[in-house]
């Protein structure tokens, strides 16, 4: 079982040292009734992201998932991933880096993109480094036709982590600022402001947009349906990213996206 991890946050917080994944932990907690409950591990050792891509999560992170059960129907759940991620840029930014959004859910490190195509003067004092990837944001859900049952956001931020440790095209907070964050102080400004902005979903694409640097940019999009290449123009309810492509507008709903350099 969990400790309170005694943060003045606008859930429960379950702090664990060791977890196989705080969304499992998350799981369990929504198959037992459970609501409004941020669990929170300092290390993860069977850490996912999406379709059940490893996510490296030693110590010094911060690796939370928030279980709660909004009331909204099943297709607006992709908002709450876009809101995790402007939480997740508003306390980098708050932590001393400047960070964006690339659709849907990665947070990097803003600035020229090392064989991307950023190439717009000014964007960051170190063009070596934008576009590493800082957190990553992971949701499951379970939902009736009309209705989430249960909501489970899982965020992970390197925060004091040596990016030797992670995957190539990673970084950390310390890496990126030279020094610690205070783990305690980013998680409490991270869950605020994402219960903020879960409380306002149809605030949320706006907050988005302003964040994000995939919009303007030409994009490569790896659907379940196929690859789609194009100008990413814009997101609209619940999260859909709209590409313009040779053939026309079209809406991605899921996918990876990766930036490319502008023809
Ligand atoms: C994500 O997946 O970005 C979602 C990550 C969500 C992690 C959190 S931690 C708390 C909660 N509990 C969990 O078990 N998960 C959530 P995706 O877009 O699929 O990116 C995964 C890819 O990022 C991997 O295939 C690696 O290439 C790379 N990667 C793995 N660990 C990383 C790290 N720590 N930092 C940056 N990139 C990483």
């Amino acid at each position: 079982a969990g400790i309170e991890f005694g943060l003045d946050a606008p859930y429960v917080v379950e702090h664990h040292e060791s977890l196989p994944s705080t969304n499992d932990r998350a799981r369990t907690l929504a198959a037992d009734g459970g609501t409004d409950v941020a669990v929170v591990a300092d290390e993860q050792t069977g850490g996912r992201g999406r379709l059940d891509r490893e996510w490296v999560a030693p110590s010094g992170g911060v690796w939370v998932s928030v279980l709660t059960r909004p009331a909204v129907a099943p297709a607006r759940a992709p908002l709450f991933t876009l809101a995790a991620a402007v939480a997740v840029a508003d306390a980098c930014r708050e932590a001393g880096v400047d960070a964006t959004i690339k659709w849907p859910n990665d947070v990097l490190v803003a600035g020229p993109e090392a064989g991307g195509g950023d190439d717009r003067p000014g964007r960051s004092d170190r063009p070596d480094r934008g576009g590493r990837k800082l957190a990553g944001v992971l949701t499951e859900m379970e939902g009736e036709a009309d209705r989430v049952s249960w909501l489970v956001v899982g965020v992970g931020v390197n925060a004091n982590l040596d990016p030797g440790t992670l995957p190539a095209g990673a970084t950390s907070l310390r890496a990126e600022r030279g020094e610690d964050v205070d783990r305690r102080r980013f998680l409490a400004r991270l869950l605020e402001r994402y219960a903020e902005l879960a409380a306002d979903p149809d605030a949320v694409l706006s907050a988005w947009r302003e964040r994000a640097s995939t919009l303007g940019r030409r994009v490569r999009v790896e659907t379940p349906g196929g690859t789609v290449t194009g100008r990413a123009v814009d997101v609209e309810p619940p999260g859909a990213l709209v590409v313009e492509t040779d053939e026309g507008r079209t809406r991605v709903h899921a996918g990876d996206c990766e930036h490319l350099r502008d023809a």
